[in-house]
C-alpha cells in the first residue's frame, strides 16, 4: 500500500492504494511511520517526496475500518496513527515535498499541510472533510490553518468543509505552488532534486527553527537562531559554499 524508491538522493513515498483514493487503513499509516523512519536515518535520503498514486493524494481515514466493532476506538486512532506520522514529518532532519497529485481529503489533507513545502498539481484540491462526518479537524489541522492562511479563512474551511482548488490555495498562502497537471509530476520531482542537493544540515536547522517559531517569543528565536546558526557555521557545506562563492564557482554540497 506504499511505495518506496530512492532516486537522486531524494526518497519517493507514494501512497498506493488508488482504487479507495490512497484512503488510510491502519496498517498503511503505520508503514508510512516506518517509512519517515527510514528517511530519517538513512545518510544517502537527503530529502523526501511524498505522493499519491492515481487520482488522489490521499482521502485520509479509511472510513470502513472505523465502523468495524473489532477496530480501535477513537482514543486509539490518532495517538497510534497520524499523530506519529505529523511528530515525524516535522522532526525529520530533512526536507519533506509534499507533492499533491490530486484530491487530499481528512487527515491526508493534513499530512500534506504539514510537510515542509506543499505543491500541487492544478486539478487537485484540499477538502477538511471532518465536519461532514461529525468530526473535528486532526493531524494537526487545527493548528497549521491559521498559520497558513490567517484565522477567518482557517475558521470557514475547518468549520465548512469546502473543497478548495490548488490555484485558490496556492492564493491563500495554504501551499507553496500550483503547476499545471502536465508539468507537475516534473516539476515536483525536480523541486525534491535540487533540495537534495543542497545543505542537509542547515536545511534541518532551517527547519527546526521554523518549528519554534511558532511558539517562542522573539527573543527566545533570536537565541535559537545564534546557537543553530553555530551549527551550521561548522558543517562541511558551510565551508563549501563560501569557498565556492569566492571562487565563482558553483558549490557542491555533500549533506555534512
Ligand atoms: C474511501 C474514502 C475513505 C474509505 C474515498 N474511506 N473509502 C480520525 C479519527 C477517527 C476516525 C476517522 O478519521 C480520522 C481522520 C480522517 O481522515 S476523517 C476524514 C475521512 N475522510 C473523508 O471523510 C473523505 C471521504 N471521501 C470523500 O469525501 C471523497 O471520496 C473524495 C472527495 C476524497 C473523492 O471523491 P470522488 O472523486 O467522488 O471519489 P469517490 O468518493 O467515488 O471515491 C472512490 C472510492 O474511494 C470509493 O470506493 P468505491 O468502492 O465506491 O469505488 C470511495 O468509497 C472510496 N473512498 N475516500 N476516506
Amino acid at each position: 500500500s506504499i511505495l518506496f524508491e530512492i532516486r537522486d538522493q531524494v526518497a519517493f513515498i507514494t501512497l498506493n492504494r488508488p482504487e479507495k483514493m490512497n484512503a488510510f487503513t491502519r496498517e498503511m499509516a503505520l508503514l508510512l511511520q516506518s517509512r519517515l523512519d527510514e528517511c530519517a536515518s538513512l545518510h544517502e535520503v537527503r530529502a523526501v517526496c511524498l505522493t499519491g498514486a492515481g487520482r488522489a493524494f490521499s482521502a485520509g481515514q479509511d472510513l470502513s475500518e472505523v465502523v468495524d466493532p473489532e477496530g480501535p476506538g477513537m482514543e486509539k486512532i490518532l495517538s497510534e496513527r497520524y499523530n506519529p506520522i505529523i511528530t515525524r514529518i516535522r522532526n525529520l532532519p530533512k526536507p519533506v515535498v509534499a507533492s499533491v497529485n490530486g484530491v487530499a481529503a481528512g487527515a491526508g489533507a493534513n499530512i500534506a499541510l504539514c510537510c515542509d513545502i506543499v505543491v500541487a498539481a492544478r486539478s487537485a484540491s484540499f477538502i477538511q472533510a471532518f465536519s461532514k462526518i461529525g468530526l473535528i479537524p486532526d493531524s494537526g489541522g487545527t493548528w497549521w490553518l491559521p498559520r497558513l492562511v490567517g484565522w477567518q479563512k482557517a475558521a470557514g474551511i475547518a468549520l465548512l468543509g469546502d473543497k478548495i482548488a490548488a490555484e485558490n490555495a496556492e492564493k491563500m498562502g495554504m501551499i507553496y505552488a500550483v503547476y499545471s497537471d502536465q508539468d507537475f509530476p516534473e516539476a515536483s520531482r525536480a523541486l525534491a532534486a535540487t533540495l537534495a542537493q543542497m545543505p542537509t544540515r542547515a536545511l534541518a536547522l532551517t527547519k527546526h527553527a521554523l518549528n519554534y517559531s511558532a511558539t517562542n517569543t522573539l527573543e527566545a528565536q533570536l537565541l535559537l537562531e545564534d546557537e543553530l546558526q553555530q551549527q551550521a557555521a561548522q558543517t562541511k557545506d558551510y565551508a563549501e559554499g563560501v569557498d565556492a562563492f569566492l571562487n565563482k564557482r558553483a558549490p557542491r554540497f555533500k549533506g555534512e
